[in-house]
């Protein structure tokens, strides 16, 4: 329910925003419009790049990378039995040509497992040109859009060079641009023009309070005249004659047809890593400073590996808090990066088991609308922390929750 709520608060923002808002406002597109706890502890991205961000009009572009099906999926939120990954555009700006999951073909909707790992890439090609911020994001069925990391896409060229041509089954080449139209205004046109004559047949005569007034006075038969069900017959008989006529011209013009696709795919979690499990995080506890906006972790660091490790990031919500001694091995660029502070930084021995206070402090929490988190039915916090190996480079990805304990 509250979920709902929002969406149209959200909306009427929308709305009012189009009368005249401030033109910048309208740069954020629902990012921050989910409740905190859904961003921060359903799917949690990581490693989203773009193979390039400045491109020409029919000219192809990938987005990949990673995401975490967070295993303190919120209570309140529906399961994720069937998710669907887009990309969220002002407009057909691209085209959507290929989406792979785990690298596998994906059409349909997928059931999404909690506590696993998922690889996908969206092939996309420029449509029209422009400069357009572009987000993948989930829709989750019943729950809302979980948006991933942002990015400013530059399209250059001439929307008139575009061109997507599809080969049919049987061989002919059609362009999606402009195959159907006609058919499609025309039956529009048909079916608008019949009722709107059906509708017109009726309120051309004297209306509600003279035909109550007839019907008080026992006259209901004059107010239907034998021209009404003549022509009332016509159209019962009529209506699904040209139905069933058309509908056999084209099962006959186009016998090998591919019904629209209503099943799910079936696509499991990427298998666990070689190193999984080798280091483990958890996180004890969480407390919010409202007034130094900055989140604080008690977490446990269980290191069963062989190597030292260090943690390095705390992701949540697309806001990176970065280790500032370990920079250079963020899991992405993202939109949003802050610093992540540990009272310990030296490295966690192999066999060691340490409890850390990690800080992460950032003017974010309130700007991405993440504190929001603390006034939630559901305030517990999650995200995935990630460790790297001192030599070697291994990196360990932990998804953390924990509830979270205002102090104003
Ligand atoms: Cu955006």
């Amino acid at each position: 329910m509250k979920i709902k709520i929002t969406q149209w608060v959200y909306t009427l923002g929308l709305i009012i925003l189009g009368f005249g808002g401030p033109v910048q406002t309208a740069l954020a597109h629902g990012e921050k419009a989910l409740e905190p706890f859904i961003r921060m502890r359903t799917i949690q991205w990581y490693d989203v790049a773009w193979s390039k961000q400045q491109f020409k009009v029919n000219e192809e572009v990938a987005v990949s990378g990673r995401f975490h099906v967070a295993e303190d999926w919120p209570v309140s939120v529906p399961k994720p039995e069937a998710a669907f990954l887009n990309v969220s555009t002002p407009g057909p700006v691209l085209i959507r040509t290929e989406r792979w999951l785990n690298g596998k073909p994906w059409v349909n909707s997928v059931a999404l497992q909690p506590g696993g790992d998922y690889e996908f890439k969206i092939v996309l090609k420029g449509r029209l040109p422009g400069r357009y911020h572009i987000h993948p994001f989930f829709n989750l069925k019943d729950a809302g859009q979980v948006m991933g990391p942002g990015a400013w896409l530059d399209i250059s060229g001439n929307a008139g060079d575009f061109s997507n041509g599809v080969k049919t089954l049987n061989g002919e080449i059609v362009d999606m641009e402009s195959v159907g139209l006609l058919n499609g205004i025309g039956w529009h046109l048909f079916w608008g023009a019949l009722a709107t004559g059906w509708l017109l047949w009726w309120v051309r005569r004297p209306l509600f309070i003279s035909r109550y007034r007839m019907l008080q006075a026992g006259m209901e038969e004059v107010l239907i005249t034998p021209t009404d069900r003549l022509i009332a017959k016509a159209v019962l008989v009529a209506v699904p004659v040209i139905v069933l006529a058309v509908n056999a011209v084209a099962v006959n013009r186009y016998p090998n047809a591919i019904p629209l696709q209503a099943s799910l795919d079936r696509i499991l979690p990427l298998p666990a890593l070689v190193n999984a499990g080798q280091v483990d995080a958890e996180a004890i506890k969480a407390e919010y400073s409202v007034a130094k906006r900055a989140m604080v972790f008690t977490v446990r660091i269980d290191n069963r590996s062989d190597k030292p490790v260090r943690i390095g990031e705390f992701n949540t919500a697309n806001v990176g808090f970065i280790n500032p001694e370990l920079p250079a091995v963020s899991s992405q660029a993202p939109a949003t990066a802050a610093v992540l502070k540990l009272d310990d930084d030296t490295p966690v021995r192999p066999g060691e088991t340490r409890t850390v206070t990690v800080t992460a402090q950032d003017a974010s929490w309130e700007a991405e609308k993440l504190d929001g988190l603390i006034n939630d039915a559901d305030s517990r916090v999650g995200g995935l922390l990630f460790l790297y190996a001192s030599e070697g480079g291994e990196r360990y990805i932990s998804s953390v929750s924990a509830a979270v304990i205002p102090k104003f």
